[in-house]
């Protein structure tokens, strides 16, 4: 059976039946009591009124009140005075004198004491209830609104930067820890990358040197290398590679061998003086992971490879303390990069970034290796993103939550806090890279999943009951596609 809005409206139906339970309770209580205190049993009262109001709205003929007509109209009449002159012929009350005892006054009193009380909190507790509905119902039109956006946005990102993840994969996923002021974020991670524009042992402190270059893969003499990789071992530094930040192209270079015939040579079979252009170069079709395989990650980083003008974009959240919160709210980085203490404000915020084919001092008009090779070694800021590095790059001060700054812009509009967001990006490799490779996960169409707790900051919050933070979690998955 279908019912009305109305009906189905939780608070109309709650106050329905604590109506219904009262007025039982006080039936019930008096049909127990009258006995006891002497009164005789009788019938109950009648009340004109309503029977009036019953026999219009229940007893009289409902159809009437949709169409009436001339018949209709003088049947109704007559019903109604048939029904007024019987009833009072057959129900005439016989008035009691007797004045209420003492005890019979106490126990009314008393159970209409409990009645308004009982009644009273339920009110309260109504509006409570109302409040925080209205404050969920805001959340979730927010919500919609803006998860939207997150999504076109990432749609329109491209497809999975493997370049990027294999960058971050070597310079750790560690985060923020201790007490977080807007001054010191939390939640994205703690080690800069350089975005690809610094090698190995190049400094990425803002303003620091552009330097070293890409290093390659050479199996050993005697040893091949496998395809797992040289960040650790077997590359042309002769150094481990984790913790330094890696070129533009270098995961590409994880899937290539510069001496497979694993000989004495170094790579340079027909000693030119260089590993590369010889006999004993191959490419493997098969090399390590981006990111391990269905581990949530903190940024997402996309790339657009086939426009006119390559360009990537990287979103990210960071978490701070909430410049509007109360004195007693803390916030306070964890080392897993979660967050406690109700102070915090969280943001996802983007970057995008264009290539460009400037060599390794990232300049379009200073010479350098690499200038004009048809290969991308320089990642500037895209013309609406202003940043502080020469050539527009990027600097990425890690220190100052992006309040009044253009390097990062917000995704979300500021009174929304992003408790927690991560990104599961499929697959976990390239697999234009791994044609070798019969593992089926990585032979699948790309997709980001993205899972997010959504609240709203203090500059919200203020406005709102004490106590109330209502948030919505939200799960959703794009496919990705240059
Ligand atoms: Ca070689
Ligand atoms: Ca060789
Ligand atoms: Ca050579
Ligand atoms: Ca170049």
């Amino acid at each position: 059976m279908r019912n009305s809005p109305l009906e189905r409206n939780r608070a109309y139906a709650l106050l329905k039946t604590v109506g219904h339970a009262v007025i039982s309770a006080f039936s019930s209580l008096f049909l127990l009591l009258a006995p006891l205190v002497g009164k005789p049993r009788k019938p109950l009262p009648e009340n004109r009124f309503f029977e009036i109001l019953d026999f219009v709205f229940v007893s009289g003929p409902r159809h009437f009140w949709k169409r009436p007509t001339a018949i209709s109209a003088g049947r109704s009449l007559s019903t109604f005075l048939h029904f007024v002159l019987e009833k009072e012929r057959r129900f005439v009350e016989k008035k009691d004198p007797k004045a209420f005892t003492l005890v019979e006054v106490l126990v009314a009193i008393t159970v209409l004491a409990i009645v308004l009380v009982l009644g009273l909190q339920g009110l309260g507790q109504i509006a409570g209830y109302r409040t925080n509905v209205s404050d969920r119902v805001d959340l979730w039109q927010d919500l919609y609104y803006n998860v939207e956006r997150l999504v076109s946005i990432v749609k329109d990102g491209g497809v999975i930067d493997y370049e990027e993840y294999w960058n971050r994969f070597a310079m750790g996923t560690g985060t923020n820890v201790g007490n977080l002021s807007s001054a010191n974020i939390g939640g994205g991670y703690a080690n800069l990358t350089g975005f690809g524009n610094y090698g190995a042992g190049g400094s990425i402190a803002p303003g620091g040197a552009f330097w070293a270059g890409q290093y390659l893969c050479l199996s050993g003499n005697g040893t091949p290398m496998g395809t797992g990789g040289c960040l650790s071992s077997f590359n042309s530094a002769g150094a481990d590679m984790t913790g330094m930040p890696q070129r533009y192209g270098q995961y590409a270079l994880q899937f290539f061998d510069a001496n497979a015939n694993a000989n004495g040579d170094l790579g340079d079979e027909n000693g030119d003086g260089r590993s590369t252009g010889d006999d004993d170069d191959e490419e493997l079709g098969a090399g390590p992971a981006a990111f391990v395989p269905g581990e949530p990650l903190r940024e997402l980083y996309l790339i657009k490879k086939n426009s006119a003008v390559p360009e990537r974009l990287i979103l990210r959240w960071v978490v701070a303390a909430d410049p509007n919160r109360p004195s007693w709210a803390t916030c306070v980085g964890n080392a897993d990069g979660s967050v406690t203490g109700s102070g915090c404000i969280g943001r996802v915020e983007m970057l995008r970034l264009v290539g460009r084919d400037y060599g390794i001092a990232h300049s379009g008009s200073v010479a350098s290796s690499w200038r004009f090779d048809g290969k991308i070694d320089t990642w500037e800021c895209r013309g609406d993103f202003h940043c502080a590095g020469n050539e527009n790059t990027p600097v990425w001060s890690g220190s100052s939550f992006n309040i009044g700054t253009t390097e990062w812009v917000s995704v979300f509009p500021e009174d929304i806090n992003v408790k927690s967001v991560s990104f599961s990006p499929y697959p976990h490799k390239d697999y234009r890279l791994s044609w070798k490779e019969n593992d089926p996960s990585i032979r699948i169409a790309p997709y980001v999943r993205i899972d997010m707790t959504l609240g709203f900051s203090w500059i919200r919050r203020k406005k709102f009951n004490a106590g109330s933070d209502p948030q919505a979690h939200v799960t959703t998955s794009v496919s990705l596609s240059d």
